[in-house]
């Protein structure tokens, strides 16, 4: 007895199934995403009921057998996932009996995911016979090299270069400006200045020239970053004292101290603080209206006296303070 005769057919690439692998090769590390579709028609000349379809892959080998990756049953439409890999989502329906697709998307695919794909679609004939068509696709694999990798990254390669050099320019630029203003700087200290000393934190700047209006002298230590000397203390008195001792031929320098604002209430200019530490010379201050202004006076061993802030007669300088 001749049980159920089944005629299985197979027609290769067929006309009514298709399958598509996008890419068609996974590069190690760049390939986002592997998409596998396969869609499928019935055709009057060969399958005219689509009852399943199967995907299935196997890895470039030659005793490697396929295994089971998707499929999908015309009677629930349901889809099923053979495989248990988390970075596999599946998709696809069949309408009608007839007509539909199958998709498999690989996120991040590896070499795992490279080789060959089947999608068979099983159905009837008209005739009623049992019968399968099938298309298939296979995936190669590749490691990047430096010549091929994505071209978004060479570019990126050649901005970084291209930025590099170009702060390297705006660099080399800056430091030669900035030696240039340091020169300046020295010329300016050089002129201005006849010698400096360090006390503490603080240097000291004794003025080459005369300045016989002390709105200027302070003006002039502003412009170069620093202050008209403000003595706080007997130290610092002392230093600049024997700052002073080198056989100078000028009447007396300029500090910062006024009582312009209230006669006989000693104060810095820059601050307004009241005067901590005052050495005055014998009979100074003389609490003048006319004198308001502060000098160390050489001819005193540099002690402190009122003096006019603007006066023809003096040979007058300034020293100027600035922190390190
Ligand atoms: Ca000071
Ligand atoms: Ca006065």
């Amino acid at each position: 007895m001749f049980l159920k005769i089944i005629i299985y057919l197979i027609l290769s690439l067929g006309a009514q199934v298709h399958l598509d692998v996008t890419p068609s090769e996974i590069k190690a590390g760049c390939t986002d995403v592997l998409t596998i579709t396969c869609t499928f028609s019935k055709d009057t000349t060969s399958i005219s009921y689509v009852s399943s379809v199967l995907l299935s892959h196997k890895q470039f080998s030659s005793n490697a057998s396929y295994e089971d990756v998707a499929s999908i049953f015309e009677y629930d439409n349901q889809v099923q996932t053979h495989s248990n890999q988390e970075n596999i989502t599946v998709s696809g329906q069949i309408l009608e009996h007839s007509v539909g697709n199958l998709t498999v998307h690989w996120k991040t695919p590896t070499q795992n995911q490279s080789g060959d794909y089947k999608c068979m679609v099983h159905g009837i004939d008209q005739v009623g016979h049992s019968i399968v068509i099938f298309a298939d696709a296979n995936v190669s694999f590749s490691i990047p090299q430096t010549s091929d990798t994505d071209p978004k990254i060479t570019e990126l390669g050649a901005r970084l270069d291209r930025l590099d050099a170009h702060w390297t320019d705006i660099n080399n630029g800056l430091l030669a400006r900035i030696g240039a203003l340091e020169d300046n700087l020295q010329q300016v200290e050089s002129i201005l200045f006849t010698s400096n000393t360090t006390h503490q934190s603080h240097r000291y700047f004794l003025s080459r020239y005369s300045y016989r209006d002390i709105d200027l002298g302070m003006a002039t230590c502003h412009q170069f970053g620093s202050h008209l000397l403000e003595i706080d203390d007997q130290r610092e008195y002392d230093a600049i004292v024997s700052f002073l001792s080198g056989g100078h031929y000028f009447d007396g320098v300029f500090v910062s101290g006024s009582d312009a604002r209230d006669e006989g209430h000693w104060s810095f200019q820059r601050t307004g603080n009241a005067m901590a530490f005052t050495p005055w010379a014998p009979n100074s201050p003389s609490d003048s209206e006319r004198e308001n202004c502060a000098l160390l006076w050489r001819s005193t061993g540099w002690k402190m006296v009122d003096d006019p802030c603007y006066d023809n007669n003096l040979e007058v300088h300034v020293i100027c303070e600035k922190s390190l």
